[in-house]
Parts: C-alpha cells; sequence; structure tokens
C-alpha cells in the first residue's frame, strides 16, 4: 500500500512512520510513505501557503493554489487512484472498522491542515472523505496522519509477527485486552491471578475473555451495546458482573 502525506511538516511526519512495526514495514516494501510539502509548490517569492480568513478575525487559511498543485502532483506521481483524506475535527471519527477498510485500499493521500484549517472550496472539489481521531484541539493534522498511518500501516500483510497477529485477532472482536502479567508471581504489588499459573489452557482463555467482557462493560459500555454477545460471552459477562457485585459488598 501507498501512503502519500500532504504536509508543511513532511519531516516529522517521516519519523513517525519510521519507527516500530510500521518502520518495518516500509523497509520490507509493504508499505511505501512519501510526503509532499506544500510550500514547494508555490509561486512567488515568500513561498505563501495561507492568507487571512475573509469575514474577518485572526486566524490564517491554507490557500487554494498550493494545495491543488501538490495534490496534482501526488496524484500523478503514481498509477493507482488515490483515496483522498481531509484529517479534521469535522470528520467522521475514526475506529478500527474505518482503519481496515482503509487497509484495504491501494493508495490513500492523507492532507494535513495547519493555522484555522483548508480553503473549503478546496476540500468540496478534491478530498473523498474527511476523518477525525479525536475531540480535542490540535495545532495541525500530522499527529492524526501519524495515527493512520500506524494503524493502517500494522495491518499490511507480513507487518506483524505471529504474536502480534494473534494478539490482532483478540482485539478485532472489538473487547477491552485483558489484564496482562509477568514475572514475578508473587510481588509487593500483589499476586498472579492462579488461574494464569494453572497450565488449562481452556480455563485460561475463559478467564481472559471474562476480563475482556467485564472490563469492556465497567470502562466501555459503550462498546458492548454496539455488539451482540454470543450465548456464551452473554453467561461470563453474567458471571463477572456476579462477583463484582459481590466484591463490592
Ligand atoms: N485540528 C475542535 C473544534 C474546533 C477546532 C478544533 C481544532 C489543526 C488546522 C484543524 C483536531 C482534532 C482531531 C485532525 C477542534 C484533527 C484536528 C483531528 C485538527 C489545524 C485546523 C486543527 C471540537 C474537536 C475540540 C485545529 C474540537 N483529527 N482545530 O483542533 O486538525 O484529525
Amino acid at each position: 500500500m501507498r501512503i502519500d502525506v500532504v504536509t508543511l511538516f513532511p519531516d516529522f511526519v517521516r519519523e513517525c512512520a519510521a519507527v516500530g512495526v510500521v518502520g518495518r514495514a516500509q523497509q520490507r516494501k509493504l508499505l511505501q510513505v512519501e510526503t509532499w510539502n506544500p510550500r514547494d509548490y508555490t509561486t512567488d517569492r515568500h513561498r505563501t501557503v495561507d492568507s487571512s480568513s475573509y469575514g474577518g478575525g485572526p486566524g490564517m487559511v491554507m490557500l487554494i493554489e498550493p494545495l491543488r498543485k501538490t495534490l496534482e502532483v501526488v496524484r500523478n506521481a503514481a498509477p493507482e487512484p488515490a483515496h483522498v483524506i481531509y484529517l479534521s475535527p469535522q470528520g467522521a471519527r475514526l475506529t478500527q472498522g474505518r482503519v481496515e477498510a482503509l487497509a484495504k485500499l491501494p493508495r490513500i493521500a492523507l492532507l494535513c491542515g495547519r493555522y484555522e484549517g483548508v480553503d473549503e472550496r478546496l476540500l468540496a472539489h478534491e478530498v473523498d472523505e474527511e476523518l477525525s481521531i479525536g475531540d480535542y484541539v490540535l495545532s495541525g493534522g500530522e499527529l492524526a496522519a501519524a495515527v493512520i498511518i500506524d494503524a493502517v500501516g500494522r495491518l499490511q500483510d507480513g507487518a506483524l509477527n505471529d504474536a502480534q497477529s494473534a494478539e490482532q485477532d483478540s482485539f478485532s472482536d472489538g473487547l477491552l485486552d485483558c489484564p496482562h502479567y509477568a514475572k514475578p508471581v508473587h510481588d509487593a504489588l500483589g499476586s498472579v491471578p492462579e488461574v494464569l499459573l494453572s497450565g488449562d489452557h481452556a480455563a485460561i482463555a475463559r478467564w481472559r475473555h471474562k476480563q475482556s467482557l467485564g472490563r469492556t462493560w465497567l470502562r466501555r459500555p459503550e462498546l458492548l451495546a454496539q455488539r451482540a454477545l454470543d450465548a456464551e460471552s452473554r453467561a461470563l459477562l453474567d458471571e463477572f458482573r456476579r462477583e463484582y457485585v459481590t466484591a463490592r459488598n
């Protein structure tokens, strides 16, 4: 897969994409990340990419022309059509479901805003989709682009090792993770739950699934509401709830 990023801070985005699983995916040619700076597609002496906002007010707006030229060069840089995404607080929330859909595309382009954002006319004509990583104020879209590159890059075939792929399968059922423990068995901070030392793989799987359901119910109930639980999961969650209520009294 190829990801083109249009940004005034290409070094930052490239460095984010160079580490860990995603950096390795690039080395293995499973993922290609290219950056494009709109400042390089200006024609004036000052390399102007922004201007004050019609209607007044303090903020600056990213100009149409440098972005149009940049996107034209981006589109022509490879034969596959690019699905162009503007990272913005006005976008639909990024979810693992949307990440999985993006990961199947041959090519996406990510447009990062700065200042007050991009002239609306450029968005209307050049952008296919607007996505947001969450509800907080950022100073630019670059971190959102880095989030998409990470989430999508790690899903490319061959990017994860076997252990990570197995873990990936358990995330993708939409539940929170169960608690994890390593050595020592006994510590001043507490002991490892008995079942994890039992060697009973079925009992361990059952305990982990129950913890995942229980923590999701406690901490992110809206995630549970979004999915239908099978009979076994419902039984495990009921068990968790009963134990939870008992432990409180
Ligand atoms: N942010 C809010 C309301 C109004 C403005 C902002 C804001 C960077 C160019 C956009 C922010 C958050 C998630 C991109 C935020 C994201 C951005 C994102 C982002 C500079 C203009 C701006 C109500 C959400 C708090 C600045 C809410 N996901 N404006 O942050 O690009 O992708």
